[in-house]
């Protein structure tokens, strides 16, 4: 794989690193992306499954898309993209991984200090009382939503569209991106915001960005470097050049 003279120097040199990453890293251990060709579970965009109004519009419907994704994700294993961001927490000073992923692949790879950005699909809370619920209940369908023994009603615990970032996360995800030094936006389409807009900060902040895809973006242009390919593929060879 060509990489320029800087990025070798980066990486390197680099003191603070942090990776953005989307569903792209997790396509090569077989999860579907969101609107790649092999689209989302029954043709629907996530926008129109993915939100508090489908929610409440039609609960099963919205269940059995999240029941769909967990079994499918329980089947898969962390790829050998995921491996080398491990690999890379543990060589750089500082290592931030800020994912938009719910999949919880980064955590089952190793990664020790991920900010979830959109939540964790293997998590359920109670929208009244805010109780979480680890394990996957039965949703009786005559029901609808399953429900709290407090009374309320108990949802995946994602950010949908239209709902706020958890604060923690986004104070985390600044304070990574202040004083970076080399920053990775890897397998998103950088489309859903606030998360888009994360490497053009990590730019301003003078940290050089490189972009990791099968194909290009419509952040591409932002990037200082885009490597074409398979992040499966792609990162460890960046791991061989650190060294
Ligand atoms: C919010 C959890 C405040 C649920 C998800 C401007 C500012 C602020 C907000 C907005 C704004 N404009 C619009 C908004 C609203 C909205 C938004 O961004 N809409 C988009 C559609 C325009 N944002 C929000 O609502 C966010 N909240 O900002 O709150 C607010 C509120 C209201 C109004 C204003 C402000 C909350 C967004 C969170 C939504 N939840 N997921 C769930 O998963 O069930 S988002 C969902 O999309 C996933 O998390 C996913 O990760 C994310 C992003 O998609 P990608 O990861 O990029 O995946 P995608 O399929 O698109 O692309 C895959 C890429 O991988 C492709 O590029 C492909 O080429 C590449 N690839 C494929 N294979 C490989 C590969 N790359 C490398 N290797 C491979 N092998
Ligand atoms: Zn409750």
């Amino acid at each position: 794989m060509q990489i320029s003279q800087t990025l070798q120097k980066r990486l390197r040199s680099a003191q603070n690193v942090v990776a953005l990453t989307g569903a792209g890293i997790s396509a090569e251990s077989g999860v579907p992306t969101f609107r790649g060709e092999n689209g989302i579970w029954k043709k629907m965009r996530p926008e129109e499954l993915a939100n508090f109004d489908a929610f409440m519009r039609n609960p099963k419907l919205v269940w059995e898309w999240y029941e769909y994704r967990r079994q499918l994700i329980h089947n898969v294993q962390p790829n050998a993209g995921h491996y080398a961001l491990v690999e890379m927490e543990r060589r750089y000073a500082s290592f931030t991984l800020v994912t938009q992923n719910v999949d919880n692949l980064h955590q089952r790879a190793g990664n020790k200090h991920v900010v979830e950005m959109h939540g964790n699909i293997m998590r359920n809370k109670c929208m009244l009382c805010e109780r979480y619920y680890t394990a996957v209940l039965d949703l009786n369908p005559e029901k609808g939503v399953p429900l709290c023994e407090c009374g309320g009603y108990i949802r995946p615990d994602v950010v949908w569209f239209g709902e706020l970032i958890p604060e923690q996360s986004l104070i985390d995800t600044n304070e990574s991106l202040e004083n970076c030094d080399l920053m990775f936006s890897i397998g998103t389409s950088g489309i859903v915001y606030p998360a888009a807009s994360f490497p053009g900060i990590g730019k301003r902040n003078g940290a050089y960005v490189v972009e990791v895809n099968i194909e290009r973006t419509i952040l591409s242009s932002e990037m200082d470097e885009v490597l074409l390919g398979p992040s499966g593929k792609i990162l460890p060879e960046l791991l061989e050049l650190m060294s």
